[in-house]
């Protein structure tokens, strides 16, 4: 009798341990090797165009609107109906990324306001059927980045403050929604589930979704296990990345930081967020809005968004720089004069910074480094001496040059490293780019 409880006893203790190896297993996530070629292009694209654009436009406020204005969802619902970005045309923007030197457009396909800018059988909430435009502006898209060879990824937030079923609601949204005290959070992850697989099926190739809102409910069971494979199973090739502000969790292919380079949290968005070993973006408004704002003057010069472009590749993360298009379709003249000037800039130095990955040097005062091959790109932003020592990382040097016209730079190496002259009038405010060959 006592040997079989015995036996029982061992049995179940086998069952169970076979059962924690099996679910450890489960979240065991291997990328695809298309992921993984997926990581590589990514890490050298460095630049993208954030869109954040809805019929939050209309309101010229932000996409934030709803919330800021405790705009309940019945008045909302108004808005679709005046959304009729006759202007829009998908050739102009692609065309005007790629003259900016820009290499992949991340475009909101559902923020936390819940309406969909794509045709969705499972919500009637959606760009086709709501409002007199009435065509997928997502789908124009997507077939002109793909004919222009632009890679698309699609933002998609978690949180939705129209979705009855997002609940226990979290930090936002609150009653001033109209929404009743209840619903099924699993029923809503399934709605998010589904339109998902409409994203990963209906656009031909997606390069990644762009996770955003978790941090709405910090604790909530976000099912990520299951989505993140839902989409994996579509298209391995995407990358999947969640701007939740923690390190990144088993399943997602690149890590973002949100207005900050990686591991600044200068915004006190994210004192939990660590630094995993991820392909990094970080994203940052043109201005200081996400969504179209018509009161915001604030725009960023040209030489804050390239020495932003160049210190992100330094720290080895991509730029993802936002702009919100208007109601009519245009993004704003002025912005796009800023990102051509960002692509002349890259007509010029874009071997310093394609392709490259950060270091060898970690990010110093006086600018970063990068570097490909025998390469090192020292990328100097701010002169602060005459001269500049750059620590040595035990390399040898075979040249020193000046990027722009190929000039020999004065140089000498001591046992505390290089030390490099270039005279003022060869100095560049915006960034000056000094090459290093190694031997
Ligand atoms: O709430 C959003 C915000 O509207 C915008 O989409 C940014 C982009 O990074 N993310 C959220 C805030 O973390």
């Amino acid at each position: 009798m006592k040997s079989t409880i015995r036996q029982s006893n061992s049995l179940l203790i086998l069952f169970i341990l076979f059962s924690i190896g099996y679910s450890q297993a489960q979240n065991q996530y291997v990328p695809a090797p298309e992921n993984m070629k997926s990581r590589e292009w990514f890490q050298d694209a460095k630049f993208g165009l954030f869109i954040h654009w809805g019929v939050y436009s209309i309101l010229g406020d932000g996409e934030w609107a709803m919330n800021i204005q405790h705009i309940p969802i019945k008045a909302y619902e108004k808005l679709p109906s005046f959304f009729n970005p006759t202007q829009f045309d998908p050739k102009e923007w692609v065309a005007m990324v790629k003259a900016s030197g820009i290499k992949y457009i991340t475009i909101t396909t559902k923020h936390h306001d819940g309406f969909a800018m794509f045709d969705s059988k499972v919500s009637d909430y959606n760009i086709v059927k709501k409002t007199p435009y009435g065509k997928d502006v997502l789908k124009m898209l997507s077939d002109e980045c793909h004919a222009q060879g632009i890679k698309l990824f699609f933002y998609h937030s978690q949180l939705d403050w129209h979705h009855p079923d997002y609940f226990p609601r979290g930090n936002t949204g609150g009653d001033w929604t109209g929404r009743e005290d209840k619903g099924d959070m699993n029923k809503y992850l399934d709605y998010m589930d589904s339109q998902l697989s409409e994203l990963l099926t209906n656009y031909g190739e997606v390069a990644g979704i762009w996770f955003d809102g978790m941090w709405d409910k910090k604790d909530a069971d976000w099912r990520l296990e299951k989505t993140y494979s839902l989409i994996h199973k579509l298209q391995p090739a995407a990358l999947v990345g969640s701007n939740h502000h923690r390190a990144p969790y088993a399943g997602e292919d690149f890590q973002m930081f949100e207005k900050d380079l990686p591991g600044h949290n200068t915004t006190g968005f994210a004192p939990e967020q660590k630094i995993g070993d991820l392909p990094k973006e970080t994203c940052e408004t043109i201005n200081n809005s996400w969504g179209f704002n018509l009161q915001d003057g604030s725009n960023k010069s040209r030489k804050e968004l390239i020495q932003y472009l160049v210190k992100a590749s330094g720290y080895g993360a991509n730029f993802l720089l936002n702009v919100g298009p208007m109601p009519n379709g245009k993004i704003q003249p002025e912005h796009v004069a800023l990102l051509k000037q960002m692509g002349e800039w890259l007509n010029t130095y874009g071997e310093t910074i394609y392709g490259t990955r950060g270091g060898p040097l970690s990010a110093r005062e006086w600018g970063v480094a990068t570097q490909k091959g025998n390469k090192v790109y020292i990328h100097i932003l701010n002169w602060q001496d005459e001269s500049l020592l750059i620590p040595s990382w035990g390399k040898k040097i075979k040249s020193v040059k000046l990027f722009i016209d190929k000039t020999p730079v004065k140089f000498s190496e001591s046992e505390f490293g290089i030390t490099i002259k270039v005279p003022k009038d060869k100095r560049d405010d915006v960034d000056t780019v000094v090459e290093l060959e190694l031997k």
